[in-house]
């Protein structure tokens, strides 16, 4: 019998502030897909299940201190512990949508002051996603939605950085989406431009190019 060759999942991921609808979207639109009889998976960073998972949740919810650049260090570290994983399920024609990535590691790190070329550094080389979406509104717009938690970086003048940083690090086949459209809108946008992307990746290869 004829070796088929063996059809990959899509990575697709969400991005953007805080109060932006990402993970909604991304339950949504997992949801969507496994009713289409697609296999997909959702994976949320930081995963904060794990050791350096559980570091990582002292520091944004628990008040403990941690230096910039090590908690930065950390975060990427979160990412290159799942990678394993995540290529496996990709690998195997799982589709994996993601909430939040390296863009968000960098964003706010560098809105806090830390030097963006720096930052960028530990997620080099490190699997590129085949779709990011973009989910983007003002601060002031995500305020009024009913604000934020009471985690370390839910402010407004910091969420205000983040936001500029992410425009800063916007890739040019980013799919940035209005936020305060509807949540049924968005989904059905993130559905649509999903569905067409995972039509294409089939028989690519997993590309491991990020920031080089
Ligand atoms: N965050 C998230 C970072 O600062 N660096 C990262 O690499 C990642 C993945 O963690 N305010 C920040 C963004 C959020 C916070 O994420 C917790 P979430 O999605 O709210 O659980
Ligand atoms: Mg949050």
């Amino acid at each position: 019998k004829a070796n088929h060759a063996m059809v990959r999942g899509a990575f697709i991921l969400l991005e953007g502030c805080d109060r932006t609808g990402k993970s909604t979207q991304a339950e949504r639109l997992v949801d969507a897909l496994n009713r289409r009889g697609q296999r997909a998976l959702l994976w949320k960073f930081p995963d904060r299940t794990t050791r350096i998972g559980q570091m990582i949740d002292g520091y944004l919810a628990k008040g403990q201190d941690l230096n910039d650049q090590a908690v930065h260090l950390l975060f990427s570290a979160n990412r290159w512990e799942a990678i394993g994983q995540i290529q496996a399920h990709l690998r195997e024609g799982t589709h994996l949508v993601v909430d939040r990535y390296a863009y968000s590691g960098v964003a706010f790190s560098a809105a806090k002051g830390l030097d963006l070329h720096w930052c960028k550094q530990p997620d080099v080389g490190l699997l590129t996603p085949d779709l990011t979406f973009f989910l983007d509104m003002s601060i002031e717009e995500s305020m009024n939605r009913g604000g934020f938690g009471q985690e370390r970086y839910e402010k407004v003048a910091l969420q205000t950085r983040v936001r500029e940083m992410f425009h800063a690090l916007r890739e040019p086949d980013w799919k940035v989406i209005d936020a305060t459209q509807t949540k049924d809108q968005i989904h059905a946008e993130l559905l649509g431009i999903a569905q067409a992307t995972i039509g294409c990746v089939g028989n690519t290869e997993l590309k491991h190019t990020l920031w080089t």
